[in-house]
């Protein structure tokens, strides 16, 4: 997926007669964002009146968080999102998701209603106010790479590019605030929008490519580690190129699941410390050259810090850093270090893969087996196919998740740095509202569903083709293995029945092999919302959380 080309006053040719509002609407359209997910308060209601009117699609969320954790899966599938809503009740409700978007690197653009300039004389007790008029914006400057508030129309079309042109090229989110009585302000000034693109200095790209090629054609044993900025800047078709010229072996993080096709003939499999498969570990943790594209170092995707990469052997290529072994290089950007790389043609030598992890063998249902949350992965995995969007939650669903086979440009999302619960249901509505054609499987423990399973509510509303599958196994599974405890524990629900209270889709509750099987390929092929509550034991974990929590239990 590339990333939208940033038009310049796409179809706004003249500034002349257009309002705040209108400029911001356009403006986003030029950015490529079709749908704004929300809900309405009377500080935004003007705004929301002419996004209706607008080409912009606007998606009614159950809660402003949920509406968060939509914008950001939407982003991460359409390469760019927003959320809108009403202020402080509306817009403090947002911090959670947009955290996690600006720790994962997703661009959302926050807009938010706001008390209007002339009601603030004298600094009155205006409901949903919390400290002074300034609070919120004072908190989105923290959780944001931009933020701007619309109080002065002779700037504010410039301060909208601002922040839109930040949002998009540094994939994090940014906040704006409108004071309502701003939305259809004109600004009486003249306004040319003028951006100059940021380029790579050639000495030094001439000189980190030199050393990058030298240190690839000396080695033995070199590996690709490809991480989620490859898919944020849209740099899946440079990473190939540079992967099949060089014959250089691609293995990913968790964060970058789905950056390459996982059946592609290079792909060496996920690596994450420890966790990962030992031949996978080995296989990277052996190389003499370890090329780190767009890679986060967070201790999920090294495995709690269990990863042992020794900086001496390593390229380390990302959006804001370029280091080669202890060398630090500036001004470089990521997809032209990748490209000039690529166009030396340097030459290692080839590398063995480790084994796949599926051993090519086809899933053969045990009809009457209690289901597993390894043999559930295995049986899902026979489904997938590059129509299919999974997204995966927090807890055990993310760990076995490392065994799913993406395909083609299958999407893999899942907030596996910031690891939210919470994310997967509504992020579906996200995904699902940017990709309306593809089919969006989520993988929920009951933990992190009743936290935001009431956006199954948007889904039928919406008629959206997502699969839910719950994974019931009574509680803080991930948890338990860490510190047994009553707390563990929660309310055990009828999730399955819950088509009932959301007028829509078909639920299923299933307990062997072959009654998952049946529910998935009933579900797969169904245009309506899926619900599959799987009661798992409470013993059940995956191999990965198996490790994590041997790992993770030494250090709490
Ligand atoms: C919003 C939030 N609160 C708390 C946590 C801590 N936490 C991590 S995993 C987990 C349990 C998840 O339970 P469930 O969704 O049922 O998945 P399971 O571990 O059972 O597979 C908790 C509470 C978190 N990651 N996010
Ligand atoms: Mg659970």
């Amino acid at each position: 997926m590339s990333a939208p080309k940033i038009l310049p006053l796409g179809r706004v040719n003249s500034t002349a007669g257009v309002s705040i509002g209108d400029y911001l609407i356009r403006r986003m359209g030029d950015f490529g964002i079709r749908d704004v997910f929300g809900l309405p308060g009377d500080y935004v209601l003007g705004f929301y009146s002419m996004l209706e009117q607008s080409p912009i699609n606007l998606v009614g969320c159950c809660r402003e968080d949920n509406a968060g954790f939509a914008a950001d899966a939407y982003a991460r599938v359409n390469g760019m999102g927003a959320v809108c809503v009403t202020y402080g009740v509306g817009g403090l409700s947002l911090c959670n998701p947009v955290a996690g978007a600006y720790a994962e690197k997703s661009p959302v653009v926050v807009i938010s209603g706001a008390p209007g300039l002339r009601e603030r004389f004298n600094n009155p007790l205006l409901h949903h106010k919390v400290r002074d008029f300034g609070t919120q914006l004072e908190v989105f400057q923290k959780l944001c790479v931009a933020t701007t508030e619309l109080s002065d129309p002779a700037i504010a079309f410039r301060e909208i590019d601002r922040v839109l042109v930040a949002c998009q090229r540094h994939k994090r989110p940014v906040y704006i605030e409108i004071p309502r009585d701003m939305v259809k302000a004109v600004p009486d000034v003249p306004y040319e929008f003028r951006q100059s693109e940021p380029t790579s200095d050639p000495e030094a790209l001439a000189e980190a490519v030199g050393e990058a090629a030298r240190l690839i054609c000396d080695c033995r044993k070199p590996v690709i580690l490809a991480g989620v900025e490859i898919h944020r800047y849209g740099l899946q078709d440079e990473l190939l190129n540079f992967a099949e010229s060089t014959r250089i072996p691609i293995a990913c993080t968790m964060m970058g699941k789905s950056v390459v096709a996982e059946t592609h003939p290079l792909y060496a499999g996920l690596y994450e410390g420890a966790m990962s498969r030992a031949e996978v570990t080995q296989f990277v943790e052996e190389s003499d050259c370890l090329v780190l594209l767009g890679t986060f170092m967070t201790d999920i995707d090294l495995g709690i810090y269990t990863a042992r990469l020794d900086p001496g052997k390593c390229i380390y290529a990302v959006s804001d850093d370029l280091r080669i072994r202890h060398h630090h290089y500036h001004d470089v950007l990521l997809g032209d270090f990748i490209r000039t790389l690529t166009a030396k043609r340097p030459q290692p030598p080839q590398r063995p893969l480790p084994p796949r992890s599926d051993n090519g063998e086809k899933f053969q249902v045990k009809p009457d087996e209690p289901i597993t949350i390894t043999r559930l992965m295995a049986r899902l995995n026979e489904s997938l196919d590059d129509q299919t969007i999974v997204i995966s939650d927090i807890g055990d669903a993310l760990f076995a998740a490392i065994d799913l086979t993406t395909r083609g440009r299958t999407e893999f999302i899942g907030p596996a740095y910031y690891t939210s619960m919470g994310f997967g249901v509504p992020g579906a509505v996200g995904a699902a509202t940017a990709r309306p054609g593809l089919r969006t499987v989520v993988l929920v423990g009951d933990g992190a569903f009743q936290m935001t399973g009431n956006e199954l509510s948007t889904i039928v509303r919406r008629g959206l083709h997502s699969i839910v599958i719950v994974l019931d196994n009574k509680g803080y599974g991930t948890e338990r293995f860490l510190h047994p405890g009553e707390y563990n524990e929660i309310h055990p629900w009828n999730y399955a029945r819950l088509t009932e209270v959301y007028r829509g889709g078909v639920g299923y509750e299933v307990r062997t092999e072959g009654e998952f099987d049946q529910a998935l390929a009933k579900a797969w092929d169904d245009k309506q919302m899926s619900l599959i509550q799987v009661h798992l034991g409470l013993n059940d974990i995956s191999q990965a959380l198996e490790r994590l929590a041997e790992h993770l239990s030494k250090r709490v």
